[in-house]
């Protein structure tokens, strides 16, 4: 059994959940399934269903949430320290479809964004992971998996470095159980994601940490190294350091990078020599005096990562024009009714 704290309880969460005390008792989702939740309260793991007014259209609980509990049912959702968010990409099914975000993890502290050594390393995914990350208001740590399969690791490290702005960059092979590198990030009650393709890893260094086989680990089809999804839900466990992780299924794909801000802290190398931009609205493109185009042409910094870095930028401007304004409505009539829910709670 764990403490709230053990599970990641903050001041933070506590001041949200001074309203809700007669409500129930505070609980972490560590499992959603199709039929209702897993949460860890002070007393151990129970099922729950997401009932009652609250959740009508409202908001959805996701895996990392606090919530309140009471009786078999989630009676309300503690506000995001943050959240790791995707939206699907354009074009697939409907407008809807395609500006609806999917929460894949909640509180999250550290993301380990993992990208397989075997395979064809992706500046441009790993990227968008970058972004991904930051957005939801975690820090990112790259983890190079499949060490065992490298014949040149320092180079394939530094290959990485060159997109990573910083962020720490460690290889691992949880097949040999060379883990060790994760230490650092895995301290007691941090949350910490895994994410990355299908395939890359994420169930069998989520079963080294924990010790024990609990996620199920795919079948490798050698012919083209990809494989079926296996890990189709999300969970959260404790591992035995103290750390909290969340093993995720492979996201086929990203889709759209959220917002400006996960790009930015992502790109931080291009952010700081935009400063030396003439004109602060520099786009980077065929103005004088830019100081990103100088990098390039000076060979400091590489082409293809300026173009990344505008691609994406031209895809959140897109995003935000084309689909995201009916979403953003919605998610504003939702808040407001939210917050009205909120405040007819606590004048009760
Ligand atoms: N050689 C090697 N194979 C690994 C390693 N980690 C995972 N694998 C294999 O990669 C495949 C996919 O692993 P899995 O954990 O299911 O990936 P996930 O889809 O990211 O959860 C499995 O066949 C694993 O045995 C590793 O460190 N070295
Ligand atoms: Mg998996
Ligand atoms: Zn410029």
């Amino acid at each position: 059994m764990f403490s709230l704290e053990d599970l990641g309880w903050s001041a933070s969460f506590e001041a949200h959940y001074a309203p809700f005390r007669e409500l129930g008792e505070p609980a972490r989702v560590c499992a959603q399934h199709r039929d209702g939740y897993r949460i860890l309260t002070a007393q151990g793991e129970v099922r729950a269903e997401a009932a009652g007014r609250l959740f009508h259209n409202l908001v959805t609980p996701s895996v990392g949430d606090w919530v309140v509990y009471a009786e078999g049912a989630i009676r309300a959702l503690l506000p995001r320290k943050g959240a790791l968010t995707r939206r699907h990409s354009v074009g697939r099914k409907s407008e809807e479809r395609a500006a609806a975000p999917q929460v894949i993890a909640s509180n999250v502290d550290t993301v380990f964004v993992l990208t397989s050594l075997n395979r064809d390393f992706s500046p441009r995914r790993l990227e968008r992971y970058l972004a991904f990350a930051w957005e939801g208001g975690a820090k990112p740590v790259v983890v190079l998996s499949k060490a065992d399969l490298c014949e040149d690791l320092r180079a394939s490290v530094a290959e990485t470095e060159t997109v990573t702005c910083g962020v720490p960059v460690v290889a691992v092979s949880a097949l040999a159980g060379d883990v060790a590198a994760l230490q650092p990030f895995l301290a007691p009650r941090t949350t910490v994601a895994l994410v990355g393709s299908s395939g890359v890893g994420k169930s069998t260094l989520a079963n080294r940490l924990l010790g024990e086989e609990r996620m199920a680990v795919q079948q490798i089809r050698t012919s083209d190294d990809t494989g079926r999804h296996t890990t189709r839900h999300r969970e959260l466990f404790v591992i035995p350091g103290g750390a909290l992780l969340v093993d995720t299924p492979g996201l086929r794909e990203l889709g759209f990078v959220e917002a400006e801000d996960g790009l930015d802290a992502a790109f931080s190398d291009i952010e700081e020599l935009a400063r030396a931009c003439r004109f602060r609205d520099c786009s980077h493109g065929n103005e004088p005096g830019c100081g990103v185009k100088g990098a390039v042409e000076e060979g400091k910094l590489a082409e293809e990562r300026l173009e990344a870095y505008q691609h994406l930028r031209r895809e959140i401007s897109f995003q935000t024009r084309k689909t995201n304004v009916r979403a953003a409505l919605a998610e504003k009539q939702r808040n407001k009714k939210l917050s009205r829910a909120i405040r007819r709670m606590q004048e009760e």
